[in-house]
């Protein structure tokens, strides 16, 4: 597609990139080569340090400065036990670009901001998006319960023009996108950006064992489900012998909420790394089911965008 239609766009100026896309920065999956390979395809790409304390976090950004000339960030998990440390990290590393989940980094703002560095918070609801803005956030990026993983209750379509209307600073909508339509209706709810995520668990540059990309190809549209809703720590992942079990025991009075807790730590771990479905979570999102064969970063990012400026040419009224 023609690079001058971003030329104007936000989130492009003010992240340096061509493609206003993000990597979604998914936990104990997001490592420096799919961070590199999507900025090098011209979106952000990012590091998830959820699975990393802050010396394997250190190593990880020294690797993508190594793929990459291109701008790259780090998403912290605020829920991590390592959120501390890696907090510190990224300003020691120099990071420019960091988006959070899963809680509020509002501890961490001033240190981030004071190191010129660019935040990009996660958030699930209208009440969020205007506390980021106030703590010094560059933009905010809406994420819908279609999304995979840890989610709020809003959908996408629900959340993202109220969230736009709410705040000045600009708004990426994140759950439930995965190609060129996608991002198109995400433009006209007022979103400037998008985050991906469950498209890129199947790049061929996304380091996950093959049981998980498999899953994703094969799965259908009512393929994923929630877990943890008892806990009050929603995760949205793919049906699997795990999840399904997971709810059952979620469901049996008699069980600890310490318990469940047990059963799910390691559980993404089980999933990425060793591909294990009786003790995996494979976090993905909804559109999985549109999800259907491994690509390149560089064969995704074009192909989305080739397709959106088709899409938003082509509106049938
Ligand atoms: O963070 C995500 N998605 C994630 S994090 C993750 S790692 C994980 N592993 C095991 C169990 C649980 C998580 C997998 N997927 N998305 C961004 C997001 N942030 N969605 C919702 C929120 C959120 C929720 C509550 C943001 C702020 C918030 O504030 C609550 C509070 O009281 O601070």
């Amino acid at each position: 597609m023609n690079k001058d239609v971003f030329k104007d766009n936000s989130f492009c100026k003010m992240l340096g990139i061509e493609y206003p896309v993000i990597q979604g920065g998914m936990a104990w999956i997001a490592d420096a080569g799919l961070a590199a390979a999507v900025s090098n395809a011209g979106g952000l790409g990012l590091i998830a340090a959820m699975s990393s304390n802050a010396e394997q976090l250190r190593a990880e950004i020294r690797k993508a400065q190594k793929l990459t000339d291109k701008p790259f960030g780090v998403n912290i998990m605020l829920m991590s036990p390592f959120a501390d440390e890696v907090a510190q990290v990224v300003v020691e590393e120099g990071v420019k670009i960091l988006t959070t989940g899963a809680g509020s980094p509002a501890k961490y703002m001033s240190a981030w901001l004071g190191a010129g560095i660019k935040v990009l918070p996660v958030v699930p609801s209208v009440a969020y998006a205007k506390k980021m803005q106030q703590s010094g956030a560059i933009a905010i990026i809406a994420e819908g319960c279609e999304a995979g993983g840890h989610i709020g209750e809003l959908t996408t379509m629900a959340l993202v023009p109220q969230v736009v209307d709410a705040v000045e600073i600009p708004v990426a909508a994140a759950g439930g996108i995965a190609d060129g339509r996608g991002i198109a209706a995400a433009f006209m709810l007022g979103a400037r950006a998008v985050q991906i995520g469950t498209r890129f668990l199947v790049a061929r540059e996304c380091n996950i064992h093959q049981n998980y990309k498999d899953l994703v190809i094969k799965a259908g549209d009512i393929e994923t489900m929630v877990t943890g809703r008892r806990t009050g720590h929603p995760v949205r992942a793919l049906k699997t012998e795990f999840s399904r079990s997971f709810v059952k025991i979620e469901a049996d009075p008699n069980v600890s909420n310490d318990d469940i807790a047990k059963l799910g730590s390691g559980a993404l771990r089980a999933a990425a790394v060793d591909g294990d479905k009786a003790k995996g979570s494979f976090m993905a999102g909804q559109i999985a089911g549109l999800v259907k064969k491994e690509q390149t970063c560089a064969e995704m990012i074009s192909e989305m965008f080739n397709e959106f400026e088709t899409v938003i040419k082509s509106v049938k009224l």
